[in-house]
């Protein structure tokens, strides 16, 4: 029979493993500067290489909309939640990117029910230097299946706080393996009773 002794030493070890350098503390409960929460901001095009390159989509949405206090966080990855609204008046439109591929704003017309529920998120805030863009960008995957995109609709969102600083990486695999790992954290600590109760903050 395994000693109870070795299982809590396997444990503890399992978790040092799960545990990046770049990982930073997460309180027990948001800590000042947070909760940060936005207002309705517009949900754009980006470069269109988080589904296609990465398996990953983010929405994209333009910084000049959020608060200021937003501008001046570090760069890196936070968790928070989130909230999507369709906009039906706004005309639908397409528009090219730059490297001539088409995106089509549905302004969020083909949100689901429960695609208008609030839910969990993770955000990447800066450069993104694996891309060596030249614009801070703010990027949101949310923790959820979505049917279709929703370029064109409009997303309220919270930051709760920080999981690690921006990095730069060799291959594009390290770089997915990372934000997976992101994700798991931000679904962890999302799911925990402290962080759960800012899912209405918003
Ligand atoms: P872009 O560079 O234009 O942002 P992405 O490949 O990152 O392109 O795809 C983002 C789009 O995919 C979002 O704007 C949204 O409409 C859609 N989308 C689908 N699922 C998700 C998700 N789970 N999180 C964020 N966006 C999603
Ligand atoms: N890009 C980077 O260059 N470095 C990062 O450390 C990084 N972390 C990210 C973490 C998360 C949770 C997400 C969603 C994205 C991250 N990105 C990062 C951005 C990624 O490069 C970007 O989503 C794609 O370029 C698509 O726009
Ligand atoms: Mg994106």
């Amino acid at each position: 029979m395994t000693s109870p002794l070795l299982v809590q030493r396997y444990l503890s070890r399992k978790q040092v493993r799960m545990r990046r350098n770049c990982d930073v503390k997460i309180p027990p409960k948001p800590c000042d500067p947070y909760p940060i929460v936005t207002s309705y901001v517009d949900v754009v095009a980006g470069f269109g290489r988080g589904s296609s390159e990465l398996g990953i989509p983010t929405a994209n949405v333009p910084i000049e909309q959020l608060p200021h206090i937003i501008q001046d966080l570090e760069v890196g990855v936070y968790f928070g939640w989130c909230h999507l609204k369709s906009v039906p008046e706004e005309k639908q439109r397409s528009e090219l990117r730059p490297d001539g591929r088409q995106v089509h704003y549905n302004n969020g017309s083909r949100l689901l029910e429960g695609d208008l529920k609030i839910l969990p998120v993770v955000l990447s805030l800066g450069w993104n230097p694996f891309y060596q863009n030249t614009k801070k960008t703010v990027e949101l995957h949310i923790l959820h299946n979505f049917e279709s995109d929703f370029y064109g609709a409009k997303i309220k969102f919270s930051f709760l706080g920080y999981i690690r600083p921006e990095l730069n990486y060799t291959t594009k695999e390290a770089l997915i393996a990372d934000i997976r790992r992101d994700i798991e954290i931000a679904q962890e600590t999302l799911n925990t009773h402290e962080y759960e109760a800012f899912r209405h903050v918003l």
